[in-house]
C-alpha cells in the first residue's frame, strides 16, 4: 500500500476497514450461532420446538412424589444448559488454583476418604414458575415442577478452601464445571462464584452422592457442589475446579444471567437464596390428555410440601379451596434445609373448584398470590393453584 496514488487518510481509512472486517470474522469465527443472536418474542402459553426440547431435556419432578421426604433420584428435575458431560470417576481431578497459597488437586478416592455427611438439601431453580409470567422470557418453560429433595452425600467444602489457604487479597472463589456451550453468542464452561462471606456462611458441600447412590450422569456426577438455601444454579455440577481470584468473577453465568430485573435495561440484583414456597399433590385422578382432575366427593387427604431459603423455618402453610383460607397441619422437616411436610382435611362437595396453598416463613414472609414480576422469570414464589372437579 506504499504508493503515492493513496493518501496518508485514505491508508489510515482502508487499515480501519481492513480492522473491522477481520475483528467481525473473529466474533463470527468465536461465535457459531451467528443465525440467532438474540431470542425471539414469545407468547404466552406457546412454546416452540427448542423451548420443547429444553423441557424434554430437564424435565421437572413429579408433584406425586411431594408426598414423600426425599425425591426418588429418577424423578428429582434436571437443569442442564448444555450437554450432560460424561465424565471418568476413575481419572477425574477436582483442582484447587489461582490465588491460593497451598494449590493441590484431589481424585475421587481422595475426596470420598475425607470425614462424610449426608445432608437433605431442597434445591429449586430459579426459573421454577417462569411459564406463570406475562409476558414471558423465552427460557426453559417451567411450571412449578422445579423442585425437589435429595439426601446428598459428601464433605464439607470448608475444610479444603481452609487448607488451600486463599491469599489475602482474593475477593471470590470461583467453581466450573466441565460442560461447555454457548449463550448469547459466549462460548463458557458452566461456572459460578462465591465471595469468601457468603461462602462461611453457607453450608456448602462438595457431593458425590445422592440418596445412597453415586450421583448420577445427569445430576453431576462424579463431583458438584451442594450450596443449601439458595436457588439450584451456585450447586454446579460436574465440577474440576476451584479457582481463587483476586478480581470479581466475570464468568457468563454470573454476570449475564440469574438477575433480577424489572426491564432488558435494567443492571438487576444477583439472584441468590431460595424464596418462600409450598406446593401441594393434585388430588384425585387426571385424565389422560386435559390434565384435568377428578376427586370423590367427602373428606379429601390433602398434603404438600413447603419450603424456604437459608434454612428459614416454615411457620405457616394454609390451604384454600375457592379462596377461603385454612390453616394446615405440619409436619416434621428432616433437617435445616430441607422442606416441611404439610396436610389437610378438606371437605369436598360436588362441582369444580379452585385449591390453593400458601406458606409463611419465620421472616414472615408470605408467598403472593400472583407471580413477582421479573423480566426473566426468576422467583415466581406465587401460590400454586389446582383445579379439581368433584363428583358427588
Ligand atoms: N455445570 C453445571 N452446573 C449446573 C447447571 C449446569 O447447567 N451446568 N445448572 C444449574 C441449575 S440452573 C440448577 S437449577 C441446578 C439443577 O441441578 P439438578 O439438575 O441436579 O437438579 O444445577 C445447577 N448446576
Ligand atoms: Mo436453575
Amino acid at each position: 500500500m506504499d504508493n503515492i496514488l493513496v493518501s496518508a487518510g485514505q491508508k489510515t481509512l482502508m487499515y480501519e476497514v481492513l480492522n473491522f472486517i477481520v475483528e467481525t470474522v473473529n466474533r463470527n469465527m468465536n461465535n457459531p450461532f451467528t443465525n440467532s443472536p438474540t431470542k425471539p418474542d414469545t407468547q404466552d402459553g406457546r412454546y416452540d420446538d427448542a423451548e420443547r426440547g429444553l423441557a424434554n431435556r430437564n424435565s421437572g419432578t413429579l408433584l406425586e412424589t411431594l408426598a414423600l421426604d426425599i425425591t426418588p433420584s429418577g424423578a428429582h428435575y434436571l437443569l442442564t444448559h448444555f450437554d450432560t458431560p460424561i465424565l471418568n470417576t476413575e481419572s477425574h481431578r477436582l483442582r484447587f488454583e489461582g490465588a491460593f497459597a497451598n494449590p493441590f488437586e484431589m481424585d475421587m478416592n481422595q475426596i470420598r476418604s475425607l470425614p462424610q455427611i449426608m445432608m437433605p438439601v431442597t434445591l429449586e431453580c430459579a426459573g421454577n414458575g417462569r411459564a406463570g409470567l406475562s409476558p414471558r422470557k423465552y427460557s426453559m418453560p417451567w411450571g412449578v415442577e422445579a423442585v425437589g429433595t435429595s439426601e446428598w452425600i459428601g464433605t464439607p467444602l470448608a475444610p479444603l478452601i481452609a487448607q488451600a489457604s486463599p491469599k489475602a487479597d482474593v475477593v471470590d472463589i470461583a467453581f466450573t464445571g466441565a460442560d461447555y456451550g454457548y449463550d448469547n453468542g459466549v462460548g463458557h464452561y458452566f461456572g459460578r462464584s462465591l465471595t469468601l462471606d457468603q461462602l462461611s456462611a453457607l453450608d456448602v458441600l462438595l457431593v458425590h452422592g445422592m440418596n445412597g447412590q453415586p450421583l448420577l450422569p445427569q445430576h453431576g456426577a462424579p463431583l458438584r457442589i451442594i450450596v443449601p438455601g439458595w436457588y439450584g444454579m451456585a450447586s454446579v455440577k460436574w465440577l474440576d475446579k476451584i479457582v481463587a481470584l483476586t478480581q470479581p468473577y466475570d464468568g457468563y453465568q454470573q454476570i449475564h444471567t440469574y438477575l433480577f430485573k424489572k426491564s432488558a435495561e435494567d443492571e438487576g440484583l444477583p439472584v441468590t437464596h431460595i424464596r418462600v414456597k409450598s406446593l401441594m399433590v393434585p388430588p384425585g385422578v387426571p385424565d389422560w390428555l386435559s390434565r384435568e382432575r377428578c376427586v370423590k366427593a367427602g373428606d379429601v387427604h390433602i398434603q404438600g410440601r413447603a419450603w424456604s431459603g437459608l434454612g428459614r423455618t416454615i411457620t405457616k402453610v394454609e390451604f384454600a379451596a375457592n379462596g377461603a383460607w385454612q390453616e394446615a397441619k405440619l409436619k416434621e422437616r428432616r433437617g435445616k434445609f430441607a422442606w416441611t411436610g404439610w396436610e389437610h382435611t378438606w371437605s369436598a362437595e360436588p362441582g369444580k373448584h379452585v385449591l390453593q396453598c400458601r406458606a409463611t416463613d419465620e421472616t414472615g414472609a408470605v408467598q403472593p398470590i400472583s407471580p413477582p414480576w421479573d423480566f426473566s422469570g426468576f422467583g415466581n414464589n406465587a401460590v400454586q393453584s389446582v383445579c379439581v372437579f368433584v363428583k358427588a
